[in-house]
């Protein structure tokens, strides 16, 4: 009954299987870490009605996972989650939330428990249009405040310029979780990149519309910022998929696509 898909099958098993590879192959400094007691923790929302999960209801969950975050690595981003994930390609290049132990364990996944049950609903979970206290939005809330606040150095973020609703959404993860959890004093500079699809729409570029917003915000919290439309090296991989089309015709002709908007006070 509720809007959202209900729990995956085999939630315990996908969960279990990625902590484990995180913790063995992905990154064996992270062998101590305790999966089952890891899951145990993450499980204990079944203790709550659907509509009454709290971001603090993750706090033994986070305690029990959390680790470093590389400096210069974290890149943040709204509406374009595939872009984003080939670029960082797990962390090869950069890291977002969902390369880490904590956000990879829950990547893509759903879940909730019944309304009146113990178990785990596999019909359906409440979404945000549902209630605001949803299992996996305050389960994003939780760890997406923790990953800012444990980001330094450069802070990278890609944006969609071609979403109808603003690249940068003023209500948002980024714009609520996210900026307000960085810390002053480890945080060099903000790299913001605003990202067109490929033949368009050219709907928002730095400087304009919500990210005015954005940059007015990131500049009264005294950060120093950096906008940068069409940033070139994600730029090469949209193209990969759009090699004929004359947005991808890299020519020093065309340098001006890739425009740095420079405010390093
Ligand atoms: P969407 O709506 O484009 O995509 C969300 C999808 O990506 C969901 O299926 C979700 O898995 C997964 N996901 C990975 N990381 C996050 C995340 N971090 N998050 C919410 N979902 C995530 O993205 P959103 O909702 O706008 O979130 C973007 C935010 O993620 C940005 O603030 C970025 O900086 C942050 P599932 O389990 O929900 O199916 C935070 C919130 O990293």
């Amino acid at each position: 009954h509720w809007s959202g898909e209900g729990t995956n099958r085999h939630l315990e098993s996908l969960f279990l299987g990625r902590c484990y590879e995180y913790i063995f192959l992905v990154n064996p400094d992270l062998r101590d870490k305790n999966c089952s007691a890891i899951w145990e923790a993450f499980k204990s929302v079944l203790r709550k009605s659907p509509c009454s999960v709290l971001p603090s209801d993750y706090d033994l969950f986070m305690n029990l996972s959390r680790h470093s975050i590389p400096r210069d690595k974290s890149l943040f981003w709204e509406n374009n989650y595939y872009l984003v994930s080939a670029y960082a390609d797990n962390t090869q290049r950069l890291m977002t939330l969902s390369d880490t132990l904590y956000g990879g364990v829950a990547d893509l996944l759903m879940w909730c428990r019944e309304e009146n049950g113990t178990d785990f609903d596999y019909q359906s979970c409440p979404t945000e249009k549902d209630c605001e206290n949803n299992a996996v939005d305050s389960f994003w809330k939780r760890l997406s405040s923790q990953f800012a606040y444990d980001s330094s150095g450069v802070i990278h973020v890609m944006l969609n310029g071609s979403e109808p609703t603003g690249a940068y959404p003023v209500k948002g993860f980024f714009a609520d979780y996210e900026i307000p959890n960085f810390q002053k004093d480890k945080v060099t500079r903000f790299e913001i990149w605003v990202m067109h699809d490929i033949g368009g729409p050219y709907l928002e570029s730095c400087g304009e519309g919500s990210m005015k917003i954005l940059e007015n915000r990131l500049k009264n919290m005294e950060y120093k910022y950096e906008c940068i439309n069409n940033y070139r090296s994600v730029k090469f991989l949209q193209c990969l998929d759009h090699t004929a089309h004359s947005d991808c015709v890299f020519s020093s002709a065309a340098e001006s696509t890739q425009q740095r908007f420079l405010s390093l006070f």
